[in-house]
């Protein structure tokens, strides 16, 4: 049922983002399954007080870094991460040359085609990953989200991946790629294994992510690499439960 969220009701912004997913739902773009991932993702939100952290910052400066240094970057887009970020997603696409590839978890062919029209009603002119461009695989993985487009995930130097489960992480990482993800839950096997774990939300993460990449475009290889160098995902990942432990969110009265 749909109501109008009044604009100062606490939550108004979570609420919003939970219809766009309802709405990904209703248009077939988002799995039953997907609004209970995002319920996960949320509670840890309100831990780190739905604002993005400056942790956070340091880990999105170092994935603009990844970006402009990889030579073919992939931007790995399952139901959520299209019905969240459908727009941002070509907008990176944009910035950074990295091309779109759709990989499912709860497999359909109806949902992968609906994902692909959506991004190319957005504006999106090549989109890998769809009916039979699905013919490598990712060695060591179960499920059909092995199946990957041979120009695409399989040749990539580096995957960024969005509200991701963590077996392919680990396997996109033991075929000796960096994956970047975006995951809110700092305890998960994805943020865990990824090389540049973003502990926010992916729908604040992108406008800045393509904000920083526009800026550090024309910085040299050396200063990009400095960047990526001082980058450790575990110390961050670290950094982003303290922030939680020390209470992001604090309790106030008007909580
Ligand atoms: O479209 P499909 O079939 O590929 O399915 C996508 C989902 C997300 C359903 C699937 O990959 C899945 O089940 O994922 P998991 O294992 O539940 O992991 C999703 C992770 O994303 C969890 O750790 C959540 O905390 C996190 N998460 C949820 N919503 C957001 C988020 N992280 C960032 N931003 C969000 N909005």
């Amino acid at each position: 049922m749909r109501i109008s969220i009044p604009k100062d009701h606490p939550r108004a912004t979570s609420l919003r983002i939970r219809e766009m997913l309802v709405d990904g739902l209703k248009l077939g773009l988002v799995a039953e399954e997907g609004l209970i991932a995002h319920g996960r993702g949320e509670a840890f939100d309100y831990l780190i007080g739905e604002k993005t952290t400056p942790s956070a910052i340091v880990a999105i400066n170092a994935a603009a870094a990844m970006f402009l240094t990889s030579s073919h970057p992939i931007i790995s887009v399952n139901g959520n991460f299209a019905a969240l970020c459908g727009k941002e997603i070509i907008e990176l696409n944009r910035a950074c040359g990295a091309q779109v590839e759709v990989n499912i978890f709860y497999h359909s062919m109806r949902r992968e085609r609906a994902i692909k029209n959506h991004l190319q009603r957005l504006g999106a002119t090549d989109i890998l990953g769809v009916g039979r461009d699905r013919t490598a695989i990712i060695p060591n993985l179960n499920g059909e989200r092995k199946r990957v487009d041979p120009r695409g995930i399989a040749v990539a130097d580096t995957v960024f991946v969005p509200l991701e489960d963590g077996d392919r992480t680990d396997a996109l990482i033991r075929m000796g790629k960096k994956v970047v993800a975006v995951d809110l839950n700092p305890l998960s096997r994805t943020a865990v294994r990824a090389t540049i774990c973003i502990v926010d939300n992916v729908v604040r993460v992108i406008p800045i992510l393509i904000q920083r990449i526009l800026e550090l475009k024309s910085n040299n290889r050396d200063s990009l690499t400095n960047i990526l160098n001082s980058f450790d995902n575990i110390r961050n990942l670290n950094e982003s439960l303290r922030l939680i432990r020390l209470g992001g969110s604090e309790i106030s009265a008007t909580t």
